[in-house]
């Protein structure tokens, strides 16, 4: 009898634990690629007609692309942070790119992990402290290079030979192959491009070298109709841009020239070995001499930096592109797309030339927003849109529920799981909240606000100013309607609104600044 007793309760055992594999095997794989400074406006999906990305096409023909997802302060730790933590950067302590991550904090990778995933990371980190909750980690140092890079392999430094976006992709994969197949992973491979100083791969550098770029709108805005801070920056194209470390306009420079971010671009430019220098020299060589030899003034000027500058950011591009297509084809090669959840998204937005601008930082749409593509086999529908008001702050919420993990309540997002399979329409959020912090490069006042559906409220607390734009009436944000008694209830509602978040995150800065405003 204890014997059979004995014998039952193994089986009872076996299948339990049976069960608890398949369920685990059942579990979908995640890959979550995230590039640095990837504008929406240049992925073809989004309809802006710059530049052709098949592959990102092809992800988001088969899943649903986000027109408008969102980051809560635009810049890169940041905005790493928040995804890692969903939580807002006053919460999770990481508010400007000069601070270190606290890596001892719950995070939706310590999560997976925990529950049984396998976890992995490639690329760009850029949050100082060594990564937690990984199983393998390969991350550029800081920015990272663009030619031949380091990477610090779980804690060791090795140099590379090659292209820093392949390598990327490269590693990732190369993880793949030698993951445990017997349970679910979670990978992430986040691109250093197309971030600055824009440095395409060899096979691109005469791309679009016939192509003339449409020159933005507002490419010669002149700031009026809004305070100082859209006009005090110092990220226009045409006046902030250096003309070898971002512009290519010399390569092997003099002796003497070699001084602040000259020298900079030098350093970076000795990376390439003789055969790759022969290259950029080949290639940009004639567009150095014809510059030399025309020497252009004011306009023409202003408008020869916006197309050197979208050449060389959309040639970065399409390698990223292309390595979204290695990873795909993987998935697919290898049977695993069925199973696997594949998510492709930007830290932030970046300006092309709108407002005159490169960069980031301002809550103004170009930066605010971010590209989002989620193909979730089995519940998104292929090629569907949402145009539901979701942000980065969502993330890790997503991915949990998406594992069927429990979100742990100090989590401040919401799971996008209903904008996913389609049973929730409208805005995910009725507000999204925005604090931008660091006043250092680039020279953007520190500002906080909300976006609506329809307005925008934006305080730059440190020059004590306001500016409220229509969406519907003003998309591209060029007169603040803060000051027009038209506009006072809608003030007053936005006021109320933007207050009602403050308390809802707990964000003590921002109510200190309110507190001080009235
Ligand atoms: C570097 C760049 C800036 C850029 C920041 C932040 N300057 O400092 O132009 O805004 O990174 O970018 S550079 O002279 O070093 O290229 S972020 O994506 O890392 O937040
Ligand atoms: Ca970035």
């Amino acid at each position: 009898m204890a014997e059979l007793r004995r014998v039952s309760s193994l089986l009872i055992l076996t299948f339990l634990l049976s069960g608890v594999v398949a369920a685990q095997s059942r579990r979908p794989n995640i890959i979550f690629m995230m590039s640095d400074d990837h504008a929406y406006q240049a992925i073809s999906a989004y309809g802006h007609g710059l530049n052709q990305t098949p592959q990102i096409d092809r992800l988001a023909a088969s899943g649903m692309l986000f027109t408008r997802a969102f980051v809560s302060n635009s810049i890169c730790g940041p905005s790493r942070a928040v995804f890692l933590t969903g939580k807002h950067s006053h919460k999770n302590g990481f508010k400007d790119n000069h601070s270190r991550f606290n890596g001892d904090q719950q995070t939706v990778v310590k999560l997976l992990k925990q529950a049984g995933y396998q976890t992995a990371i490639t690329g760009k980190w850029h949050l100082v402290s060594d990564p937690q909750g990984f199983d393998y980690w390969n991350i550029l140092p800081g920015q990272g290079d663009y030619y031949n890079p380091r990477f610090i392999e779980n804690g060791v430094v090795k140099n590379y030979a090659g292209y820093v976006t392949n390598l990327t992709a490269e590693l990732a994969m190369q993880w793949l192959d030698k993951r445990d197949t017997s349970r679910p992973f979670f990978l992430v491979c986040n691109q250093k491009a197309p971030h600055r100083n824009w440095m395409p791969e060899q096979k691109y550098l005469n791309l679009f070298d016939s192509t003339e770029f449409p020159v933005p709108a507002n490419y010669f805005d002149d700031y009026a109709g809004r305070g100082r801070a859209a006009r005090e920056q110092e990220m226009e194209v045409a006046n902030d841009m250096h003309p070898y470390y971002d512009l290519k306009l010399g390569l092997d420079l003099q002796a003497s020239e070699r001084v602040g971010l000259s020298a900079a671009w030098q350093n970076i430019f000795n990376r390439l070995n003789p055969q790759e220098k022969a290259g950029w020299t080949k290639a940009y060589g004639p567009v150095i001499d014809a510059y030399r030899a025309r020497s252009p003034q004011g306009k023409e000027l202003a408008i020869l930096k916006y197309q050197r500058y979208m050449r060389d950011y959309l040639r970065c591009v399409q390698s990223v592109d292309d390595n979204v297509g290695r990873m795909l084809d993987y998935l697919k090669d290898r049977g695993l797309d069925d199973n696997t959840i594949v998510v492709y998204t930007s830290d932030q937005g970046f300006y092309l030339g709108e407002h005159g601008w490169f960069d980031k930082r301002f809550m103004y749409e170009e930066s605010f927003r971010t590209p989002l593509i989620i193909r979730w086999p089995g519940v998104t529908s292929a090629g569907s849109r949402s145009a539901s008001l979701v942000q980065n702050i969502d993330m890790a919420e997503t991915l949990l529920e998406m594992a069927g993990l429990p979100i742990p309540s100090d989590m401040q997002g919401m799971s996008m799981v209903p904008v996913l399979n389609g049973r929730r329409r409208g805005n995910l959020h009725d507000g999204l909240y925005y604090h931008f912090y660091e006043n250092q490069e680039h020279g953007v006042a520190k500002h906080f606000g909300i976006r609506t559906d329809r307005y925008k409220l934006i305080y730059f607390y440190e020059l004590g100013e306001w500016e409220l734009y229509d969406l519907v009436k003003d998309p591209s944000e060029m007169r603040s309607v803060y000051d027009q008694s038209s506009y006072a209830a809608v003030r007053k509602r936005m006021r109320t609104s933007l207050q009602r978040l403050v308390d809802q995150y707990d964000d003590a800065d921002a109510r200190a600044a309110l507190v001080a405003s009235r």
